[in-house]
Protein backbone atom coordinates (compact mmCIF):
# COMPACT_ATOMS: atom_id res chain seq x y z
CA UNK A 1 0.00 0.00 0.00
CA UNK A 2 1.05 3.36 -0.22
CA UNK A 3 1.61 6.22 1.85
CA UNK A 4 -0.49 9.13 0.36
CA UNK A 5 -2.52 11.57 2.09
CA UNK A 6 -6.46 10.48 2.45
CA UNK A 7 -7.90 12.20 -0.02
CA UNK A 8 -9.68 10.71 -3.08
CA UNK A 9 -8.64 11.68 -6.07
CA UNK A 10 -11.01 10.98 -9.33
CA UNK A 11 -10.34 11.41 -12.67
CA UNK A 12 -12.44 12.80 -15.38
CA UNK A 13 -12.13 13.86 -18.93
CA UNK A 14 -10.46 17.57 -19.00
CA UNK A 15 -12.43 18.88 -22.42
CA UNK A 16 -14.88 16.70 -24.20
CA UNK A 17 -18.55 15.00 -24.58
CA UNK A 18 -17.80 13.38 -20.59
CA UNK A 19 -16.61 16.27 -19.21
CA UNK A 20 -19.73 18.30 -18.61
CA UNK A 21 -21.86 15.38 -17.09
CA UNK A 22 -19.49 14.31 -14.85
CA UNK A 23 -18.44 17.30 -12.94
CA UNK A 24 -22.09 18.04 -13.25
CA UNK A 25 -22.67 14.59 -11.55
CA UNK A 26 -19.93 15.18 -8.65
CA UNK A 27 -21.54 18.42 -7.92
CA UNK A 28 -25.00 16.71 -7.48
CA UNK A 29 -22.69 14.70 -5.12
CA UNK A 30 -22.38 18.03 -2.73
CA UNK A 31 -19.04 18.26 -4.16
CA UNK A 32 -17.77 21.96 -4.05
CA UNK A 33 -14.80 22.48 -5.89
CA UNK A 34 -12.00 25.35 -7.24
CA UNK A 35 -9.92 24.60 -9.84
CA UNK A 36 -6.13 25.11 -9.88
CA UNK A 37 -4.24 27.81 -11.88
CA UNK A 38 -3.18 25.00 -14.31
CA UNK A 39 -6.60 23.46 -14.65
CA UNK A 40 -5.42 20.15 -14.18
CA UNK A 41 -6.77 19.83 -10.66
CA UNK A 42 -10.26 21.06 -9.17
CA UNK A 43 -9.32 20.66 -4.87
CA UNK A 44 -12.30 19.78 -3.38
CA UNK A 45 -13.30 22.64 -0.99
CA UNK A 46 -15.83 20.62 1.12
CA UNK A 47 -14.99 17.22 0.89
CA UNK A 48 -11.57 15.18 1.02
CA UNK A 49 -12.00 14.48 -2.89
CA UNK A 50 -9.94 16.30 -5.50
CA UNK A 51 -10.69 15.89 -9.24
CA UNK A 52 -7.87 15.32 -11.85
CA UNK A 53 -8.49 16.71 -15.16
CA UNK A 54 -7.19 14.13 -17.94
CA UNK A 55 -7.67 13.09 -21.58
CA UNK A 56 -10.43 10.15 -21.42
CA UNK A 57 -7.23 7.38 -22.89
CA UNK A 58 -5.02 8.10 -19.93
CA UNK A 59 -8.06 7.45 -16.84
CA UNK A 60 -7.93 3.73 -17.38
CA UNK A 61 -4.25 4.16 -16.67
CA UNK A 62 -4.48 6.21 -13.37
CA UNK A 63 -7.36 3.87 -12.06
CA UNK A 64 -5.08 0.82 -12.40
CA UNK A 65 -1.52 2.51 -11.00
CA UNK A 66 -3.30 3.58 -8.50
CA UNK A 67 -2.79 7.37 -8.77
CA UNK A 68 -6.39 7.71 -8.66
CA UNK A 69 -8.73 6.39 -6.75
CA UNK A 70 -11.78 6.62 -8.72
CA UNK A 71 -11.97 7.52 -12.66
CA UNK A 72 -15.09 8.00 -14.81
CA UNK A 73 -14.47 7.48 -19.13
CA UNK A 74 -16.96 5.76 -21.56
CA UNK A 75 -16.96 2.16 -21.59
CA UNK A 76 -15.86 1.93 -25.21
CA UNK A 77 -12.29 3.50 -23.42
CA UNK A 78 -12.25 1.12 -20.50
CA UNK A 79 -12.68 -2.10 -22.01
CA UNK A 80 -10.06 -1.28 -24.71
CA UNK A 81 -7.81 -0.35 -21.90
CA UNK A 82 -8.89 -3.27 -20.11
CA UNK A 83 -7.87 -6.28 -22.71
CA UNK A 84 -4.58 -4.24 -23.63
CA UNK A 85 -3.53 -4.38 -19.57
CA UNK A 86 -4.37 -8.18 -19.63
CA UNK A 87 -2.20 -8.78 -22.27
CA UNK A 88 0.24 -7.09 -20.39
CA UNK A 89 -0.27 -8.80 -16.98
CA UNK A 90 -3.74 -11.45 -16.57
CA UNK A 91 -5.24 -9.80 -13.50
CA UNK A 92 -8.21 -7.34 -13.48
CA UNK A 93 -6.45 -3.96 -13.95
CA UNK A 94 -9.71 -2.01 -12.20
CA UNK A 95 -13.10 -2.36 -11.17
CA UNK A 96 -16.02 -1.41 -12.55
CA UNK A 97 -18.33 -0.05 -10.13
CA UNK A 98 -21.51 0.81 -12.17
CA UNK A 99 -22.60 2.26 -15.60
CA UNK A 100 -23.61 6.24 -15.85
CA UNK A 101 -26.36 7.08 -17.52
CA UNK A 102 -24.75 9.68 -20.21
CA UNK A 103 -22.30 9.30 -22.81
CA UNK A 104 -24.38 6.28 -24.82
CA UNK A 105 -22.90 5.35 -28.13
CA UNK A 106 -22.16 2.05 -29.72
CA UNK A 107 -18.85 0.17 -31.22
CA UNK A 108 -20.04 -0.93 -34.85
CA UNK A 109 -18.61 -2.27 -37.70
CA UNK A 110 -19.00 0.13 -41.14
CA UNK A 111 -18.63 -1.15 -44.80
CA UNK A 112 -18.00 1.30 -48.07
CA UNK A 113 -21.72 2.11 -50.05
CA UNK A 114 -21.42 -0.11 -53.10
CA UNK A 115 -19.14 -2.71 -51.36
CA UNK A 116 -19.54 -6.50 -51.59
CA UNK A 117 -18.56 -6.37 -47.82
CA UNK A 118 -21.98 -6.82 -46.02
CA UNK A 119 -21.27 -8.10 -42.42
CA UNK A 120 -17.98 -9.64 -39.91
CA UNK A 121 -17.81 -12.66 -41.55
CA UNK A 122 -17.26 -11.50 -45.07
CA UNK A 123 -14.22 -9.74 -43.39
CA UNK A 124 -12.47 -12.54 -43.50
CA UNK A 125 -8.98 -11.37 -45.06
CA UNK A 126 -9.87 -7.81 -45.21
CA UNK A 127 -8.28 -4.50 -43.49
CA UNK A 128 -10.42 -2.82 -40.55
CA UNK A 129 -9.66 0.37 -39.29
CA UNK A 130 -10.36 1.12 -35.84
CA UNK A 131 -9.29 3.08 -32.62
CA UNK A 132 -10.35 0.16 -31.04
CA UNK A 133 -7.65 -2.69 -32.07
CA UNK A 134 -8.03 -4.35 -29.13
CA UNK A 135 -11.76 -4.93 -28.81
CA UNK A 136 -12.30 -5.31 -32.48
CA UNK A 137 -9.06 -8.10 -32.27
CA UNK A 138 -11.30 -9.80 -29.73
CA UNK A 139 -13.88 -10.00 -31.42
CA UNK A 140 -12.96 -11.27 -34.05
CA UNK A 141 -11.17 -13.87 -32.66
CA UNK A 142 -14.51 -14.79 -31.20
CA UNK A 143 -16.15 -15.06 -34.50
CA UNK A 144 -13.43 -16.87 -36.65
CA UNK A 145 -12.87 -14.23 -38.61
CA UNK A 146 -9.13 -13.48 -39.72
CA UNK A 147 -8.28 -10.05 -40.63
CA UNK A 148 -5.96 -7.33 -40.47
CA UNK A 149 -6.65 -4.86 -37.81
CA UNK A 150 -5.23 -1.10 -38.85
CA UNK A 151 -5.13 1.26 -35.90
CA UNK A 152 -6.14 4.71 -36.07
CA UNK A 153 -6.12 7.29 -33.49
CA UNK A 154 -8.71 9.36 -35.35
CA UNK A 155 -10.75 10.21 -38.33
CA UNK A 156 -11.24 6.42 -38.77
CA UNK A 157 -14.16 7.40 -40.97
CA UNK A 158 -11.48 8.42 -43.85
CA UNK A 159 -10.23 4.97 -43.98
CA UNK A 160 -11.85 3.59 -46.52
CA UNK A 161 -11.55 6.27 -49.22
CA UNK A 162 -7.97 6.91 -48.49
CA UNK A 163 -7.71 3.22 -49.34
CA UNK A 164 -6.23 2.04 -46.50
CA UNK A 165 -9.06 -0.12 -45.05
CA UNK A 166 -11.85 -2.22 -46.39
CA UNK A 167 -14.16 -1.52 -43.09
CA UNK A 168 -14.38 -0.08 -40.32
CA UNK A 169 -15.02 -0.21 -36.60
CA UNK A 170 -15.90 2.80 -34.59
CA UNK A 171 -17.98 5.01 -32.39
CA UNK A 172 -21.47 5.96 -33.62
CA UNK A 173 -24.42 7.85 -32.12
CA UNK A 174 -26.64 9.23 -34.44
CA UNK A 175 -25.27 7.80 -37.47
CA UNK A 176 -24.37 11.00 -39.22
CA UNK A 177 -20.78 10.53 -39.40
CA UNK A 178 -21.24 7.29 -41.22
CA UNK A 179 -23.63 8.98 -44.02
CA UNK A 180 -21.62 11.72 -44.44
CA UNK A 181 -19.09 9.65 -45.29
CA UNK A 182 -20.45 6.81 -47.57
CA UNK A 183 -20.09 4.43 -44.97
CA UNK A 184 -23.38 1.66 -43.81
CA UNK A 185 -23.65 0.84 -40.26
CA UNK A 186 -23.49 -2.79 -39.59
CA UNK A 187 -22.73 -5.49 -36.35
CA UNK A 188 -22.29 -3.88 -32.84
CA UNK A 189 -19.64 -4.93 -30.55
CA UNK A 190 -20.13 -3.24 -27.75
CA UNK A 191 -23.04 -0.64 -26.34
CA UNK A 192 -21.30 2.09 -24.77
CA UNK A 193 -21.89 4.47 -22.00
CA UNK A 194 -19.98 5.95 -19.04
CA UNK A 195 -18.96 4.15 -16.34
CA UNK A 196 -17.01 4.74 -12.48
CA UNK A 197 -14.11 2.48 -12.10
CA UNK A 198 -12.29 2.23 -8.94
CA UNK A 199 -8.45 1.19 -8.03
CA UNK A 200 -7.72 -2.70 -7.66
CA UNK A 201 -5.29 -1.41 -4.68
CA UNK A 202 -7.30 -1.91 -1.05
CA UNK A 203 -7.70 1.71 0.18
CA UNK A 204 -6.76 2.67 3.64
CA UNK A 205 -10.05 2.81 6.35
CA UNK A 206 -10.66 6.86 5.70
CA UNK A 207 -10.82 6.76 2.32
CA UNK A 208 -13.21 3.82 1.76
CA UNK A 209 -15.35 5.46 4.06
CA UNK A 210 -15.61 8.86 1.78
CA UNK A 211 -15.58 6.31 -1.49
CA UNK A 212 -18.62 4.80 0.14
CA UNK A 213 -20.25 8.05 0.77
CA UNK A 214 -19.42 8.76 -2.74
CA UNK A 215 -21.01 6.06 -4.43
CA UNK A 216 -24.17 6.12 -2.13
CA UNK A 217 -24.62 9.56 -3.62
CA UNK A 218 -23.67 8.57 -7.13
CA UNK A 219 -26.47 5.80 -6.85
CA UNK A 220 -29.12 8.67 -5.54
CA UNK A 221 -28.22 11.09 -8.31
CA UNK A 222 -29.10 8.24 -10.72
CA UNK A 223 -32.25 7.45 -9.38
CA UNK A 224 -33.08 10.64 -8.78
CA UNK A 225 -32.65 11.92 -12.55
CA UNK A 226 -35.20 9.19 -12.95
CA UNK A 227 -37.79 9.64 -10.20
CA UNK A 228 -41.06 11.48 -10.45
CA UNK A 229 -43.07 12.62 -7.46
CA UNK A 230 -46.82 12.22 -8.15
CA UNK A 231 -49.89 13.09 -6.60
CA UNK A 232 -53.22 12.69 -7.76
CA UNK A 233 -57.14 12.58 -6.39
CA UNK A 234 -58.55 8.92 -6.93
CA UNK A 235 -61.53 6.74 -6.62
CA UNK A 236 -61.25 4.20 -4.06
CA UNK A 237 -62.80 1.18 -5.87
CA UNK A 238 -59.80 1.90 -8.93
CA UNK A 239 -56.60 1.68 -6.25
CA UNK A 240 -55.64 -1.61 -7.36
CA UNK A 241 -55.28 -0.55 -11.02
CA UNK A 242 -53.53 3.30 -10.40
CA UNK A 243 -50.80 1.18 -8.47
CA UNK A 244 -50.75 -1.05 -11.36
CA UNK A 245 -50.19 1.96 -13.86
CA UNK A 246 -47.35 3.63 -12.08
CA UNK A 247 -43.71 2.16 -13.01
CA UNK A 248 -41.60 1.13 -10.22
CA UNK A 249 -43.18 2.26 -7.59
CA UNK A 250 -43.31 1.04 -4.12
CA UNK A 251 -46.60 1.48 -1.74
CA UNK A 252 -48.37 4.67 -2.22
CA UNK A 253 -49.62 6.96 0.31
CA UNK A 254 -53.18 7.04 0.49
CA UNK A 255 -54.87 10.00 2.43
CA UNK A 256 -58.65 10.62 2.75
CA UNK A 257 -60.04 13.74 1.38
CA UNK A 258 -62.18 15.99 3.32
CA UNK A 259 -66.14 14.93 2.68
CA UNK A 260 -65.32 12.07 0.20
CA UNK A 261 -66.04 8.68 1.24
CA UNK A 262 -65.37 7.67 -2.96
CA UNK A 263 -62.03 9.15 -3.41
CA UNK A 264 -58.52 9.32 -1.66
CA UNK A 265 -55.52 11.53 -2.51
CA UNK A 266 -52.82 9.36 -3.89
CA UNK A 267 -48.88 10.14 -3.40
CA UNK A 268 -46.44 7.74 -4.71
CA UNK A 269 -42.30 8.13 -6.13
CA UNK A 270 -41.96 6.30 -9.42
CA UNK A 271 -38.21 5.25 -9.90
CA UNK A 272 -38.64 5.68 -13.57
CA UNK A 273 -39.80 8.43 -16.31
CA UNK A 274 -43.43 9.28 -16.23
CA UNK A 275 -44.52 9.33 -19.93
CA UNK A 276 -47.83 10.90 -20.95
CA UNK A 277 -49.32 7.63 -21.92
CA UNK A 278 -49.29 6.81 -18.20
CA UNK A 279 -51.27 9.81 -17.58
CA UNK A 280 -53.70 9.43 -19.94
CA UNK A 281 -54.49 6.24 -18.78
CA UNK A 282 -54.20 7.54 -14.67
CA UNK A 283 -57.16 9.56 -16.33
CA UNK A 284 -59.22 6.46 -17.94
CA UNK A 285 -59.10 5.02 -14.85
CA UNK A 286 -60.73 7.72 -13.09
CA UNK A 287 -57.35 9.99 -11.14
CA UNK A 288 -57.94 13.82 -11.53
CA UNK A 289 -55.81 16.62 -10.47
CA UNK A 290 -53.07 14.38 -11.43
CA UNK A 291 -49.29 16.49 -10.45
CA UNK A 292 -46.09 15.12 -11.58
CA UNK A 293 -43.00 16.47 -9.58
CA UNK A 294 -39.21 16.20 -9.81
CA UNK A 295 -37.51 14.51 -7.08
CA UNK A 296 -34.69 16.81 -5.46
CA UNK A 297 -32.74 14.16 -3.46
CA UNK A 298 -33.45 10.69 -2.82
CA UNK A 299 -31.40 8.08 -0.12
CA UNK A 300 -32.26 4.66 -0.12
O1 LIG B 1 -9.26 14.69 -25.73
P1 LIG B 1 -9.77 13.36 -25.29
O2 LIG B 1 -8.88 12.21 -25.70
O3 LIG B 1 -10.10 13.35 -23.82
O4 LIG B 1 -11.19 13.20 -26.01
P2 LIG B 1 -11.66 12.31 -27.25
O5 LIG B 1 -11.68 13.18 -28.46
O6 LIG B 1 -10.93 11.02 -27.31
O7 LIG B 1 -13.13 11.88 -26.78
P3 LIG B 1 -14.56 12.58 -27.01
O8 LIG B 1 -14.70 13.78 -26.12
O9 LIG B 1 -14.87 12.75 -28.46
O10 LIG B 1 -15.49 11.39 -26.48
C1 LIG B 1 -15.42 10.97 -25.15
C2 LIG B 1 -16.34 9.76 -24.98
O11 LIG B 1 -17.68 10.13 -25.33
C3 LIG B 1 -16.05 8.57 -25.88
O12 LIG B 1 -14.98 7.76 -25.43
C4 LIG B 1 -17.38 7.83 -25.83
O13 LIG B 1 -17.44 7.04 -24.66
C5 LIG B 1 -18.41 8.96 -25.70
N1 LIG B 1 -19.15 9.25 -26.95
C6 LIG B 1 -20.50 9.31 -27.06
C7 LIG B 1 -18.65 9.49 -28.18
C8 LIG B 1 -19.74 9.70 -29.05
N2 LIG B 1 -20.87 9.60 -28.32
C9 LIG B 1 -19.50 9.99 -30.45
N3 LIG B 1 -20.45 10.16 -31.21
N4 LIG B 1 -17.38 9.58 -28.65
C10 LIG B 1 -17.16 9.88 -29.93
N5 LIG B 1 -18.16 10.05 -30.86
C11 LIG B 1 -17.71 10.39 -32.25
C12 LIG B 1 -17.37 9.14 -33.08
O14 LIG B 1 -16.02 8.76 -32.86
C13 LIG B 1 -17.59 9.62 -34.51
O15 LIG B 1 -16.49 10.35 -34.98
O16 LIG B 1 -18.72 11.04 -32.98
C14 LIG B 1 -18.75 10.59 -34.33
C15 LIG B 1 -20.04 9.84 -34.59
O17 LIG B 1 -21.14 10.56 -34.16
P4 LIG B 1 -22.50 10.51 -35.00
O18 LIG B 1 -23.51 11.22 -34.14
O19 LIG B 1 -22.26 11.22 -36.31
O20 LIG B 1 -22.86 9.04 -35.20
ZN1 LIG C 1 -9.46 10.29 -26.18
Amino acid sequence: MTDKPARIKVAIQKSGRLTEQSLDLLQRCGLKYTKGPDQLIAFGENMPVDVLLVRDDDIPGLVRDDVCDLGIAGLNIVEEKRLHFLQQEPIEPFRILRSLDYGHCRLAFAYPDGSPLRNVASLEGRRIATSYPSIVRDYLRRQNVTATVVEFSGAVEIAPSLGRADAICDLVSTGATLIANKLREGETILESHAVLLQTPVQVPPEKAEWIGKLLQRVEGVMQVRESKYIMMHAPKAALAQIAALLPGSEAPTVLPLDGRDDRVAVHVVCRENVFWETLESLKAAGATSVLVMPVEKMLA
